[in-house]
């Protein structure tokens, strides 16, 4: 039977299977695990699956059919290994906040990095409208200009008020959708505004208390209709990118990457000291931002920093 993958707790995953309309708790077969070489796990959430009855109620899960895309992380782990998120998704949405918690520098462009190498088109929401001050919501209207600037939207919302919640609505429709953001921001508490028959858990504090609890501990797909999805995922701590190469970076930073055109070293120019470079010239022009152009150099350095520790430790 044909499933899709509606959640996965380590070994066990609960497979949607259209056909009898139920959901089959599943295991893997063995052979499956060893697949490929550097996930931590061989299937994620959104994942379409071959699955066999083991018994009266148990699945087994035969073969994963091939992804159309994928979002991945670091694995905590191991530097060399790639954690699955979820597969097969039509549109990531990045909930994030300007208070309760802070906007954290850089975190909206790194999480751009996990999207843009696949071509997931993204949606940059602010959550809790409804306690941004008057400064906070001039912070809001720069981010948002500058990001639709580059190609992405972005939408105010408020959970609690409802503010934006119907523009969202529309936004998800007929799409399978990621909901990806910092602990605390408030993605389960959006799904519920999505589709409040879940009534998801989500923290019962008043406000954020800064503490990095994580309500949400697994990623899990949620029907909103025949063909509307939304997967929740637990918060994000950090985001970093030892697995890229600085090349891997330039590219998809999408502005840069279009520039780099009339850089002299074209394709090949990672827009630090190169001479001639468009998008140092951009920059300084006012015309790429500076805020993502510092960021950029952040991630560069980080992965500079570690291939050099690496390839110290061996001697
Ligand atoms: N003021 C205000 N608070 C909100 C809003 N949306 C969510 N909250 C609160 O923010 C806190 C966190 O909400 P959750 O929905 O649990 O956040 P989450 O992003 O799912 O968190 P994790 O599952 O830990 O990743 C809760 O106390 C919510 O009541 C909003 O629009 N305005
Ligand atoms: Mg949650
Ligand atoms: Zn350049």
């Amino acid at each position: 039977m044909h499933g899709l993958i509606f959640r996965s707790t380590g070994s066990w995953y609960e497979v949607y299977v259209k056909e009898i309309q139920k959901t089959i708790p599943s295991r893997i077969v063995g052979k499956l695990k060893l697949d490929k070489e550097n996930l931590t796990n061989p299937v994620a959430v959104g994942d379409e699956v071959e699955v066999e009855l083991e018994d009266e109620i148990n699945g087994l899960i035969k073969s994963v059919l091939p992804r159309k895309n994928y979002i991945a992380r670091q694995s905590p782990k191991s530097r060399m290994q790639l954690h699955l998120i979820a597969c097969n998704i039509d549109q990531a949405i990045l909930i994030t906040s300007i208070r309760e918690p802070d906007l954290k520098a850089g975190f909206i462009d790194r999480f751009l990095l996990t999207t843009e190498p696949q071509n997931i088109p993204v949606i940059i929401v602010f959550n809790k409208w409804d306690i941004y001050t008057e400064v906070d919501r001039m912070i809001f209207l720069d981010i948002k200009n500058l990001y639709e600037t580059i190609g992405y939207k972005v939408l105010a919302v408020s959970s609690k008020d409802q503010t934006g919640i119907a523009e969202l609505k529309q936004c998800i429709q007929g799409k399978v959708n990621l909901l990806s953001g910092q602990s605390g921001v408030g993605k389960s508490s959006i799904i519920n505004n999505l589709q409040p028959d879940l009534n998801l858990k989500t923290s019962q504090l008043s406000g954020y208390s800064g503490k990095g609890i994580h309500t949400t501990t697994f990623a899990e797909m949620f029907p909103v209709n025949e063909q509307t999805f939304i997967i929740d995922t637990p918060g994000i701590k950090s985001l970093s990118f030892n697995n890229l190469e600085i090349m891997d970076v330039a590219h998809n930073y999408r502005e840069f990457f279009e520039a780099s055109t009339s850089c002299k070293f074209g394709s090949q120019c990672t827009h630090r000291n190169e001479p001639d470079c468009a998008v140092k010239e951009k920059m300084l022009a006012g015309i790429i931002s500076e805020v993502r152009y510092k960021n950029y150099l952040n991630v560069l350095e980080e992965i500079e920093a570690q291939n050099y520790w690496e390839r110290n430790k061996k001697y």
